[in-house]
Formats: structure tokens, sequence, C-alpha cells
């Protein structure tokens, strides 16, 4: 008949995967304490309780959401007040509670114990209880099938950075917003709460600005290699903001000036110097007209209605204005127009964000500049954060997921220019030894940026950032003390088939341990 069995007949039966240890997390918790004697085993009964109003039961509801399609269990989400003299310790099942946790735990932190009983996740606020869920579900078997038995325990975790960020360029080759939305999900297993999005570039502007329709007619047209392009309306954007935030990731747009901006020239000829637009580039970087040109008026007033608009848009404190690889301003030019950027960011109520060569030409207090090149702006990088600026760690030559992983691989996908990084390159690096004297306080985190100049989908942005973004999620999350390649190697060869099951098509590292 058409319909073949699923299984032949007379075919050995498939060995039940062995349940993961309380260890085997990415990033690494900070502590971990097993209790071999005791286990829970999710059925058909378990309930998840939520204790702490809507927030908790989002997140309870997001949890049983996950678990439902392939265990097929009811998971009904009850809610539990907080707090009470008779909420018992443990509850059975899964808890989700807000509140009575370890004070360590922070904002992003939680608790989780497993008994026999149950496992109870408590933090102090949501964020905590959401990556409380990320590490729940990495203690559960990849196929969540067989038995859902989760190892006994106790884990106390909170991240070493605030800041854990991916970069996704969807300048250069445009992503739809379902595809940036995976990608969401799939930086939230490991913890990483800001995506920072390049919207414009000179191959590309993707976020529809009200007033100024060639931005997105012409400017959104096109991308690096000449394909279809496309953009992002604000409600499309919106949508990508509230997604975000339903998985506590905090969107960072970036308006990238006054270099790069190619797309916006090319859209008004207003905004050039000469009064001419060109066609959008759709080579490779760099593009023959990239700056913008710093002595026209209007050129302020574009860039403060488009900056208001994004601010308006976007909840998170964060408003990037690029500032990197200028072409032929001067440096004063560079440092008059950023002076003049850095207040309308203020007055607009966000927090300056940046390129690291941004920190050399506005006042660092307050700025938060994202170290990427060494190009000689390290020190001056370095000296910037003594004087109060904020640093994101990005080193290229650990944390360029568009760099190839060896000579040849993969074949047709990413570049070498800050050479080729190995997941083990992309983990061997610590942030507070990268940039020449900077003040270790005034380090904020850690990002890993994806530029799509050869990368076309959702596929080959995951080719790239699986297996490296869960290193560079480590560094930024786990304590530096607790950093170790052969146990880094052995947790991460266990989230191959979890990968596997949520259909992303990783790059199997040799040197990584893989099932
Ligand atoms: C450098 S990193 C760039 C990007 C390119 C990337 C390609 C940075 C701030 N600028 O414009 O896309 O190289 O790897």
């Amino acid at each position: 008949g058409l319909l073949a069995p699923a299984v032949p007949a007379g075919a050995a039966p498939r060995p039940v995967p062995a349940a993961p240890t309380l260890q085997q997390v990415v990033p690494a918790p900070v502590s971990v304490t097993p209790d071999p004697a005791v286990r829970y085993r999710l059925g058909p009964d378990t309930v998840v309780f939520t204790a702490g109003g809507a927030e908790a039961r989002e997140v309870g509801d997001y949890l049983a959401g996950l678990l439902r399609p392939s265990t097929r269990f009811r998971l009904p989400v009850f809610p539990a007040p907080a707090s009470g003299p008779w909420v018992p310790k443990t509850l059975p099942g899964i808890s989700l509670v807000l509140g009575g946790a370890d004070a360590r735990v922070g904002d992003e932190g939680y608790q989780l114990d497993s008994t026999a009983t149950g496992v109870t996740i408590r933090a102090a606020k949501p964020a905590g209880l959401f990556n409380g869920v990320q590490t729940l579900r990495q203690l559960l078997p990849a196929s969540l099938s067989g038995p859902l038995t989760v190892a006994g325990g106790h884990i106390l975790d909170y991240p070493r950075y605030a800041y854990r960020g991916a970069m996704l360029d969807v300048a250069r080759h445009f992503l739809p917003v379902a595809d940036v939305e995976k990608y969401i999900d799939d930086i939230a297993l490991y913890k990483v709460n800001n995506l920072h999005l390049h919207l414009t570039d000179d191959q590309g502007w993707r976020l529809q600005i009200d007033g100024w329709p060639n931005l997105t007619a012409k400017g959104a047209s096109t991308g690096s290699g000449g394909g279809p392009g496309g953009f992002y309306t604000q409600a499309q954007y919106r949508e990508i903001v509230a997604y975000a935030e339903s998985r506590h990731v905090t969107i960072v747009p970036e308006i990238d000036m006054p270099s790069h901006f190619g797309a916006a020239l090319a859209s008004y000829a207003e905004l050039n110097c000469d009064g001419v637009a060109g066609p959008v580039y759709t080579g490779l970087t760099p593009a023959p007209r990239s700056d913008l040109c710093v002595g026209k008026p209007v050129t302020y007033r574009f860039i403060r209605d488009v900056l208001g608009q994004v601010a308006a848009l976007t909840p998170g404190g964060y408003l990037d204005v690029g500032g990197d690889e200028i072409q032929d301003l001067t440096d004063e030019q560079y440092t008059a127009f950023m002076k003049k950027i850095a207040p309308m960011v203020a007055a607009l109520g966000k927090k300056l964000f940046g390129w690291g060569e941004m920190l050399t030409a506005t006042p660092p207090q307050g700025a938060t500049g994202e170290f990427w090149i060494y190009d000689g702006t390290q020190n001056e990088v370095g000296q910037a954060s003594q004087q109060g600026a904020k640093l994101i760690m990005a080193p290229c030559v650990y944390t360029y997921l568009d760099m190839k992983y060896a000579p040849g691989v993969p074949a047709s996908l990413g570049l070498e220019w800050a050479g080729d990084i190995s997941v083990q390159a992309a983990y061997g690096w610590d942030p507070t030894a990268v940039v020449p004297g900077a003040s270790a306080s005034n380090i904020d985190g850690v990002e890993a940026p994806l530029w799509t100049d050869t990368v076309r989908s959702l596929d080959d942005v995951r080719y790239l950032a699986f297996p490296r973004l869960p290193a560079i999620a480590e560094i930024g999350w786990s304590p530096q003390a607790s950093h170790d390649w052969t146990s880094f190697s052995a947790r991460l060869a266990a989230q191959g088939p979890r990968w596997t099951a949520l259909g992303v098509k990783y790059y199997p590292a040799p040197e990584i341990p893989w099932p």
C-alpha cells in the first residue's frame, strides 16, 4: 500500500537516549549540585504551576506550549499565589515561582530544584524564570519522547554580564519576520538577551519610515549580490519587537551612519552632496559612495526624523547609530557629526550605542561602544571605558559568525578577512583581556555579529551560528572560573540532537564529540 510502516517489521527497537545529566547545560550554570538519589519524571498528569501573576503565567504558557506537541501531555497551567504560608515548598509538577529566590539570582538568574515530586524554578524577575525554563529544556531529552526524566538536584544560576547579544545584518540580505523570530528562539535557548538588528547599510534600507517612502521603494529594492531585497513595515517591526519581548530579548536597532549610508543616499538625491542619487550598490563592502553629506541641513532633518520614529517603535533602552568604517570624512568631520547625533539620541530618551570607533568621537559618559576591530582604535576604546563609556565585546577574530570555520568550510558561505574561526577559537577568549586598558567594571557584555554579505537564508544564518553562537553565549553568561574547553565541548555535543529536533541545520565541527 501507499502507507509504509514507520518502523520496518523486525527492526531493532530504537535505543532510549540517556537522559541529560544536571550538568549538561549550555551556558554552564554558576553552581550545579546533583542529587543522584532522585529524579523527576514528567508524565501525562504533570501540571505547570505559576506563582507571581501574569508574567509568571506567560512563562508557564510558553513552557507548556513548547512541551505539548511532542509529549502529547495536556500540561495545564494553573496559577498559584507567589507567597503565603500554605504554598508548599515544592508543588507536585513543574512550578515557576516569582519571589523567594536566593538574592544572588538578581534580575536574570534563577534557582532550580529537581526532586522526585517535581521541578521548581524560582526567580526574582520573569526573565529569571524564562532563563530557568531554558535550562529545564536542556535537562529534558532532545527528542521530548521516551521517558521524560529530569535529573535530581539543585542549580543556582545568574549571568556574568547583563548584556549577551547576537547581531543580525538584515541589510545586506533581508530576512523576513518569521525567520528573525526563529533566530530569536534560537538565541534565547542560550540565554542571549539582546538582538541587535543592523537595519540599514549601503546595500539596503530595511525599515519603513513615514514621510520618506523612497527608502523602501528604492532603498529596499535589492541587496548584496542584487537579490530581491525587502523591508519591514512599522507594524512588522513592532511584531518583531513584541515577539522578542515574549522571549525576554531586547531589540537593539541600528541605523548606521555617517558611513554605510549608501541606501539612503540612493533613495534621496537631496541627501547627496552633489544632489544626485545613484543606484543602490549591490557589491561587497566597501561601497563607492557610503558617507552621508555632513554639510547639508537636510541630513540632520532626515536623521532626526528616522531616529525619532525608530525610538518610538522600540521599547529597549539602546539606539545604535553605527559609526563604523568611515571612508572619506576627516576625523574632525566625524567627531563633529557624532557630537550632533549624541544629543539627539539622548533627547529621545535612549542610550547611545555604536561600534567601537564611535567612542573615539563622543563624550564617553553614557555611551556604549561595541568593540570589533584591532585597527589602532582599541587603545582609545580602552581609555574611553576608563572615562565611563560602556563596552560590548565583539572582537572580530573570535565572535564574527560570518567568518568561515576553516579554509573552504563552509564552501560557498562566509568570509575570511578576520581569519577562520573554529568553535574552539570562538570559545577561547576572555572579555576582560580583549581591549588594552579596558575598565573591567565598564564591560557590559559580549555580542556575536552575523554579517550577511554572503548569507542568503535562515539556513545559512544557522549553519554559521551553530555551534559558535553558544560558545559566545557561554562567555557572556558563565563565570570565568568555569571556563573549560573539555567541559564545554562535551556539553555542546549534547546540543546537536536538540538542534536536529528543532530543525536547525548546524555545522558538525570535527572538534566536537557529537553523539
Ligand atoms: C566589516 S564589522 C563590517 C561590515 C561587513 C563585515 C563583513 C563592521 C562594523 N563592518 O560592514 O559586513 O565586515 O564581515
